[in-house]
């Protein structure tokens, strides 16, 4: 038997199975296909970007760790290695890009940055059929060292940023435009405290007040969905985040913004998965930062862990995938960039079959009837199921390498690309 054939068969017996629960498997890879996941372009370059700017600026409390050689150096080779990424991912999906990746011949500020500067990731994603997604970036300046942005006292540096939040809604409202699917344009900022402060309030009032500039002018959301993201804590704000989860989800619900859930926002022992059923009740759609944080918010590449199999889970059976935006947020720069893309995505796309392919139905009428032993006894059945048939199918039926085949193609890309950058 060939390698297809006997992906083919597995399959087949694998429906078998499935049917014998009244799961269809046709249908649920048919719905995974319709799913778009974004790739968040940080990933390729260590959250770097290509500004024309001053040297060694770094902070906004985030930090990728790692030496591993091969990173972009320009914007034509992040976007070469998105290519090869996502020529190993099955599905068609969305790059997601920070200001900092704006291509300009010279300075401009972000104040200043415009649609035109990001003409060819625009004509890029349109020749790749791909949809995109925008960030605001509000770190790694001059106008970001005092660790406060739109929450900043010092009226002249507030504008700066509010200018440059609304400056990003014009280029994402330009993307989706251009691209004939909405642009979801995040606003995350670092501002916050290493040390435990006095005024707590006065900050929050003026980031308040600067997303209500931003935001003051109405984009017809079929180009744009604005989404506002917490956090817990960062490096150098450990006592005080301004934009902290109670902030937001009361910024958005008021305002009518999407909420942005980064798995790695909250403490160690809370898990998004159990927040989306609350959060959904108020606010009419989420965006998803899927990330791993290993003991503290570290942006670990996702991996297929429980949680991330619950969080998939709840997206189907509360019905909310349709008003769900999924993108990732993580960067590792200590293996293989591309590869860390590929492993983080395939899990996030394995982790929405496994939850297409759950028998609800049957575990729902076992809780509906408090039959918890069923309830239970079932959980832990279906979890041996053979989805990993069902997976490999649908990566040779999209014509990317089933199993671990992925790894061979990124090999050879090492071999002669990425090792070949000094
Ligand atoms: C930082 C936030 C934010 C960034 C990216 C680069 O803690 O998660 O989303 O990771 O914008
Ligand atoms: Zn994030």
């Amino acid at each position: 038997m060939s390698d297809s054939q006997k992906i083919e068969s597995a399959y087949r017996a694998a429906k078998d199975r499935y049917a014998e629960l009244d799961v269809d498997c046709d249908a649920a890879i048919e719905r995974l296909s319709t799913i778009a996941i974004s790739l968040h372009c940080w990933q390729g370059d260590d959250v770097g970007g290509f500004e024309v700017k001053e040297e060694g600026l770094d902070g906004g409390g985030i930090m990728a760790t790692g030496a591993y050689p091969g990173k972009a150096r320009t914007a034509d080779e992040l976007r070469a290695d998105v290519e090869k990424a996502l020529s190993l991912i099955p599905g068609k999906h969305r790059l997601n890009l920070h200001a900092s990746y704006a291509e300009t011949d010279r300075k401009v500020e972000r104040d200043e940055l415009e649609a035109k500067h990001f003409a060819a990731w625009i004509d890029w994603a349109k020749a790749n059929g791909l949809g995109m997604d925008f960030n605001g970036t509000f770190f790694a300046h001059p106008k970001a060292e005092s660790g406060f942005t739109l929450s900043n006292a010092d009226e002249a540096i507030r504008k700066f940023w509010v200018k440059h939040g609304i400056a990003c809604r014009k280029i994402g409202a330009a993307m989706g435009k251009a691209l004939g699917t909405p642009c979801v344009t995040n606003t995350w900022i670092p501002d916050g405290y290493k040390d435990i402060p006095i005024d707590r309030k006065g900050p929050r009032q003026r980031l308040k007040k600067s997303l209500d500039e931003m935001f003051a002018e109405k984009i017809d959301k079929t180009q744009l969905l604005d989404a506002v993201e917490s956090k817990l804590f960062g490096i150098g704000s450990e006592s005080y985040v301004v934009g902290s989860h109670e902030f937001y989800l009361g910024y958005a619900v008021a305002n009518n913004t999407l909420l942005c859930l980064d798995t790695g926002h909250f403490h160690p022992t809370e898990v998004v998965s159990d927040k989306i059923s609350a959060v959904m009740t108020f606010v009419e759609e989420i965006l998803l930062h899927v990330s791993r944080g290993v003991r503290w918010d570290s942006d670990h590449v996702v991996i297929l862990s429980d949680e991330l199999k619950a969080l998939a889970a709840e997206l189907v059976r509360g019905g909310y995938l349709d008003r769900t935006h999924i993108g990732l947020d993580f960067f590792d720069a200590s293996i293989n960039r591309v590869a860390a893309w590929v492993i983080g995505t395939r899990c996030m796309i394995k982790a929405l079959l496994i939850a297409l392919l759950e028998p609800t139905k049957l575990l729902r009428d076992a809780e509906d009837r408090a039959e918890f032993t069923t309830r239970l006894a079932m959980l832990e059945e279906i979890k041996t199921l053979p989805a990993g048939a069902v997976w490999d199918f649908y990566c040779t039926k999209q014509n990317v390498p089933p199993q671990q085949q992925w790894l061979k193609e990124i090999t050879d890309y090492e071999q002669k690309v990425t090792s070949l950058r000094g």
